[in-house]
């Protein structure tokens, strides 16, 4: 049993908005006094974090003067050398100042689309000057509240427009810089466009380089849908495209939580590190959540711990897992093959096609079969609470 401590392979990161959350709802205002982005690096140094990511305006305030600008520039520098802490995601904040009330890259004034690519182009500068590879897109505000207000399928081309025209600067700028989208179904908007991680990978492959452009799947996001998280990042992962991953956690059916990794559906975070542990994952494991409202700087601190922590006993248990004789055992006979169907699968021909055609099937034999999954999953059950 390791002592779970963070460490850099890991590559576990916060946002500045995450650990410098400071408690504000619809309900209420801030519980936690606002800390400067640098002291929020040293707060992630402290509790062990690798990296840390931020939106422009999490960095630098949407209207501070460019001297201002600098001086915070500068402090942050400070706080990543004197910590070790590095950026690996930069984003745009196109959500919280009143111009986006509409949208960005969907709103249905040119002014507002325009403003939105000259302020993600700055953002993008911003980011690559911290040594960011990953830049992140949330479209929190591209959505409706009524479909009468937009037509549904001029934002989607208007959305592609963006992203090309997006891609394009970064080539220009010779920026070695990946997109990731981030999809929500709702909140704030009473609906969001490309509302799935599934539906962003169906608009990537539609954009003039999708070669640069991947996926950022929220483990709460695809849970207010009603999806199995597993499932969509097994698709991301699989088509090359899980380029970044926002791991928290959800109640089903609630608002966006941003709890603390594994504090709810701890069997679904299970398989979650299981899949990306398994298959070598090698990006950030960015945890974009907060701390309860009712804690203090201390509690933050403890929520940090908590998500990395929780992540690194789940990897030993899935790691048990693989390891555990009897699971595997039954693992092995689940995917038992006696060869005898091999002619048939793969490339088409028309030979196998006639063949698999004349094959009979004892169809009630095949389904008679108990296929063990009780145990199976009882065992995995077992090995999460610690009596295996
Ligand atoms: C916002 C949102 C997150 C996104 C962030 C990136 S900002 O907090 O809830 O899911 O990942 O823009
Ligand atoms: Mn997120
Ligand atoms: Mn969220």
């Amino acid at each position: 049993m390791s002592d779970y401590t963070p460490q850099p392979e890991n590559k576990f990161t916060f946002g500045l908005w995450t650990v410098g959350n400071i408690g504000r709802d619809p309900f209420g205002g801030p519980v936690r006094e606002q800390k400067t982005p640098a002291d929020l690096v040293r707060l992630l140094g402290e509790v062990g974090a690798y990296g840390v990511n931020f939106h422009d305006n999490d960095l630098i305030p949407i209207d501070v003067m460019p001297s201002e600008a600098e001086a915070i520039k500068k402090d942050f520098r400070e706080a990543l050398d004197e910590t070790g802490i590095v950026v690996p995601m930069a984003t745009t904040n196109l959500f919280s100042d009143p111009i986006f009330k509409d949208g960005a890259f969907t709103s249905n004034d040119p002014k507002v689309r325009a403003y939105a690519l000259q302020k993600t182009m700055n953002a993008i500068d911003l980011g690559v000057e911290f040594g960011a590879k990953i830049y992140v897109f949330w479209g929190g505000r591209e959505g409706t509240e009524t479909d009468s207000t937009k037509n549904p399928v001029e934002a989607i081309k208007r959305n592609r427009e963006a992203m090309n025209f997006l891609c394009d600067y970064v080539r220009d700028q010779k920026y070695d810089l990946k997109f990731a989208l981030e999809a929500k179904p709702n909140e704030p908007r009473g609906d969001i466009y490309n509302s799935t991680t599934g539906h962003m990978l169906a608009f990537i492959a539609t954009l003039d380089h999708p070669e640069m452009v991947g996926v950022n799947p929220e483990v709460a996001h695809e849970h207010m849908a009603g999806l199995n998280f597993v499932h969509g990042v097994a698709q991301a992962l699989e088509a090359g495209k899980l380029f970044h991953i926002d791991l928290n956690d959800q109640a089903f059916g609630r608002y966006d939580q941003d709890f603390r990794f594994g504090a709810v559906n701890l069997k679904s975070a299970f398989f979650l590190v299981k899949l990306l542990e398994d298959n070598k994952y090698d990006s950030s494991r960015h945890f974009d959540a907060h701390a309860y409202r009712t804690e203090d700087y201390e509690g933050v601190k403890d929520f940090a711990r908590g998500c990395m922590r929780t992540y690194l006993i789940l990897k030993e248990k899935a790691a048990q897992w693989n390891a555990d004789k009897e699971i595997q055992a039954l693992v092995a006979e689940i995917n038992a093959d006696d060869g005898s169907m091999g002619g048939y699968f793969g490339k088409y021909s028309s030979e196998k096609a006639k063949a698999l055609k004349a094959q009979p099937f004892d169809r009630s034999a095949i389904a008679a079969r108990g296929l063990q999954y009780e145990r199976l999953d009882q065992l995995t059950v077992e090995v999460l609470l610690g009596v295996r």
